[in-house]
């Protein structure tokens, strides 16, 4: 059959996509290595700001592209238990195998890669937390523009409570690359929100107020601000801050995520090697999933790094549950709480009172912004 014109023009859609993908991505690596090559001093460090805002400009629009590229935009996955976590490595290092060794979950293994491909969830119960664990496919390099099922695993990331990478013992080299791909794809990990704001405004001009000093020149802000198109603004920094985190802040949608990281396989290497995987990395966990070493330990990093705090419902008029507490991640406001109980109570909310340490006074009334902590007794007043 000869092709239609329609043929051809969708090929030539085709050829002009990955054209223009190939061009940005070209244009991002240029724009990475100028950085790399310039010395950081007062003379340059206007045109480096310049360079890192279009930077996360044109990375932005890969990960729009990406993600408007036909298929469902992640995978159905829901959140269940007290907390998430999701494992997170290259294909083969064994992400099933310590799923399926913490939970008692059936993720296929095997010897070759991309086994997994999709989301296969596993609960892991300790000290008395409902700890949801996910498998998911392996990820590799590119995965934050979309190569390989990137697009879907990072979203899977992004609503995760905590990731913990799972490296190979003779591939250590990938961590890099894992912390790369998810700090492209905009999640940030073992660091906090930068405390600083661009609130836009219709006119004014714009407008810095920063109650630190800055390592950087404030012009270099308004260079940044015109990458954006952003030209009235008023600019709150609240604390020291480099340029990445400025733009980080600009941005807003940045995730913040905890990770730990997990050195799978030690059963295949020797004690010297080992010593020197412990220098190396002297934060991570050694593991071998296959003969179930150090596992016990693991279970517990993942429990410290949650950071629960319990909570304890008090129904109106009555006395406290004392032996059930609800589990949480510490940061959880009374909001927060009102969604896990049942849909309704956010609606249906009037106030809370809260007695224990977030308390000003004992029974102190409270709304659903109200910041709760360990050991909190909490009564939720809700509309009949
Ligand atoms: N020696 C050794 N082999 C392991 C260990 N953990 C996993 N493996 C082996 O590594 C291979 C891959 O394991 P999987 O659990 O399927 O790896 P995965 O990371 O889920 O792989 P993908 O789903 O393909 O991304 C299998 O042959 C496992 O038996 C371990 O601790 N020691
Ligand atoms: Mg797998």
């Amino acid at each position: 059959m000869t092709p239609s014109w329609q043929d051809w023009a969708n090929l030539n859609v085709l050829i002009d996509g990955y054209r223009v993908e190939m061009s940005l991505d070209e244009e991002i690596k240029d724009i990475e290595d100028e950085i790399r090559k310039t010395p950081y001093n007062k003379a340059t460090s206007h045109h480096i700001g310049r360079l890192k805002g279009k930077l996360a400009r044109l990375k932005e629009d890969i990960q729009k592209r990406a993600s408007s590229k036909g298929g469902s935009d992640g995978y159905s996955v829901k959140k269940s238990g007290d907390a998430t976590v999701v494992l997170v490595g290259y294909p083969s290092v064994g992400k099933s195998t310590v799923l399926n060794r913490l939970t008692g979950a059936k993720s296929a293994v095997a010897a070759y890669e991309f086994t997994t491909l999709d989301v296969i969830p596993g609960t892991l119960l300790h000290n008395h937390a409902i700890i949801q664990i996910l498998d998911v496919p392996g990820l590799v390099k590119g995965a934050a523009s979309g190569r390989g099922k990137g697009k879907e695993v990072i979203s899977v990331i992004r609503n995760a409570d905590l990731v913990a990478f799972i490296i190979d013992v003779f591939q250590t080299n990938h961590l890099v690359t894992l912390e790369k791909e998810l700090y492209d794809a905009g999640i940030r990990i073992n660091t906090r929100r930068p405390d600083a704001r661009v609130i836009r405004k219709f006119r004014g001009g714009v407008n810095i107020n920063s109650t630190v000093e800055l390592e950087f020149d404030e012009s270099i802000i308004n260079s940044i601000l015109k990458e954006y198109k952003i030209h009235n603004a008023e600019v709150l920094i609240r604390e020291p801050i480099d340029i990445d985190e400025f733009i980080d802040a600009l941005l807003g949608h940045r995730k913040y995520i905890n990770a730990i990281t997990i050195i799978n396989k030690m059963d295949l290497v020797d004690e010297e090697f080992k010593s020197d995987i412990r220098t190396q990395f002297p934060d991570a966990l050694l593991i071998s999933a296959n003969e179930d070493e150090n596992l016990d330990q693991l279970k517990d990093a993942i429990f410290e790094e949650l950071d629960f705090i319990r909570i304890y419902m008090k129904p109106q008029g009555e006395p406290a549950d004392l032996d059930e507490p609800m589990i949480v991640q510490s940061g959880v406001n009374v909001g927060d709480i009102c969604d896990k109980l049942h849909r309704e109570f956010r609606r249906r909310f009037r106030y809370a009172q809260v007695w224990g340490k977030s308390a000003k006074h004992e029974g102190q009334r409270a709304g659903l912004e109200h910041t709760l902590m360990d050991g909190d007794i909490l009564t939720i007043i809700t509309q009949k």
